[in-house]
């Protein structure tokens, strides 16, 4: 017999016998009848168990269930199955450490990771997923319309991309390497090969710190193009990636936006776009800051949205010596750089830049930092073999979710998060 999903079963032909296949997501025992409700991954069906019929097993345990389809006007769908046969698939499940059948989880935030395995089949937990599996077929689609190559880059690498501090070393075969901290050296050496790419991937840092915006390990979304005139056309592809990102969920994630009851950002034709001396002004910050902190990015959240109706706004120009070396000064100032955030809901979101291309240009940026040559070696060299001049960004995919769902922790929205306290499960 084929299986029918939760959400095709309104379709079934009353009378005609139909095997259902799921969790039991409820198991309401009234005086003359227990209702069963199943789920699958398309939604819940109700079937009927009259006294003396099949024995309903524990929730959370999987079973097949072939019954008869029948229309009830108060069952999802309109019709229900009665005189079901049920025959469990495993064990009966243990009592989960949260009620799922419950339409809000009323629980706290270590209670849900511990549990993650089972409080990910919330069906509210798992639309949040449902928006980033959504958002990562926006960003593919988008961009592979427009050129891009799908690239996968080494997460075992020797050298720190972003800086020193928050990496993690590994034993290489008896010598010390690190988890990649994020693709960029791989992405621009390989707009070298392809001119456009793109990676999804997971990074790892080592963060210090206890925030509810920062993991140890996380899925950047990065992108890199060739032939570019300044950093201003990284943002046009920035926007038309992250709104490609939206409506790759309003496409496939309807469902999920309606559960979650969204409000989808507008993403303007044209980014509001500040220079980092106004950011700071905007923002009530000293005009030496040499960065903006968390309370300046919640002030330009609310400034673009005030002035620009926008949820978004992105920061140029931040002082070069504050951003990564591979990053391009500006040529009319060298003291800024092309370097700039997208700021999404009041924080950071992404990172990018146009960066330097020219061999001597890195030579002289590492020397200008201190930075010893030799670990950087076989990345500055790709340099000395035509590399246009190019640019790009990353995003974070967990911040982008976390905004989206306006949760007030990133671990809320991250499948099985890591940090400082957590490596299981
Ligand atoms: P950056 O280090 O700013 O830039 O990271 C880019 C984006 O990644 C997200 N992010 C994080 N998310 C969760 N936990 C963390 N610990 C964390 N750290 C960063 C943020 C951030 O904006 N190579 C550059 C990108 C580039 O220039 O292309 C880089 O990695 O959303």
């Amino acid at each position: 017999m084929k299986r029918t999903l939760a959400h095709a079963l309104p379709e079934a032909t009353p009378g005609s016998r139909v095997l259902l296949q799921g969790w039991v997501h409820r198991r309401r025992e009234l005086s003359a009848v227990t209702f069963l409700v199943v789920r699958d991954r398309t939604g819940l069906a109700q079937v009927v168990v009259r006294p003396g019929g099949a024995d309903v097993p524990s929730e959370e345990t999987t079973i097949s269930v072939v019954g008869t389809a029948t229309a009830n006007p108060q069952a999802p769908g309109g019709i229900e199955l009665t005189e079901p046969e049920i025959t469990l698939l495993g064990e009966p499940a243990d009592t989960p450490a949260v009620e799922l059948w419950r339409p809000t989880l009323n629980t706290g935030l270590p209670t849900l990771l511990d549990h993650a395995a089972t409080t990910w089949r919330h069906p509210a937990r798992k639309a949040t997923w449902e928006l980033a599996a959504a958002s990562l077929r926006g960003f593919r689609d988008t961009l592979d319309a427009d050129g891009f190559t799908e690239v996968h880059s080494p997460k075992l690498v020797e050298t720190a991309t972003e800086s020193g501090a928050n990496v993690f070393t590994v034993d290489y075969f008896g010598r010390p390497a690190y988890l990649a901290q994020s693709p960029q050296f791989y992405k621009q050496q390989l707009v070298g090969v392809f001119e456009r790419v793109y990676e999804v991937g997971p990074v790892f840092r080592a963060e210090p710190h206890d925030t509810v915006r920062h993991l140890a390990e996380y899925v950047s979304l990065d992108v890199e193009l060739g032939f570019i005139e300044d950093h201003r056309e990284v943002i046009a592809c920035l926007r038309d990636t992250v709104a490609g990102m939206v409506d790759g969920i309003r496409r496939h994630a309807a469902p999920a936006v309606e559960r979650l009851d969204l409000r989808l950002p507008d993403v303007p034709d044209e980014l509001p776009v500040l220079h980092f001396r106004e950011a700071l002004a905007i923002a009530g910050a000293p005009a030496d800051e040499p960065d903006l902190n968390p309370a300046h990015e919640r002030a330009l959240g609310e400034w673009a949205l005030a002035e620009h109706g926008s949820d978004f706004v992105v920061v140029e120009g931040y002082p070069t010596a504050n951003r990564a070396f591979y990053s391009h000064p500006d040529p009319a100032d060298p003291h800024w750089s092309r370097a700039f955030d997208l700021i999404f809901r009041g924080i950071e979101l992404v990172s990018g830049a146009q960066r330097l291309h020219r061999y001597s240009d890195y030579v002289a940026a590492l020397e200008q930092r201190g930075y010893p040559y030799e670990p950087y070696a076989s990345y500055v060299e790709a340099f000395r073999r035509g590399i246009p001049p190019h640019g790009g960004f990353a995003i974070g995919l967990e911040r982008w979710v976390g905004r989206l769902v306006e949760a007030t922790n990133i671990r809320e929205v991250t499948l099985f998060p890591r940090d400082l306290h957590r490596l299981a499960p």
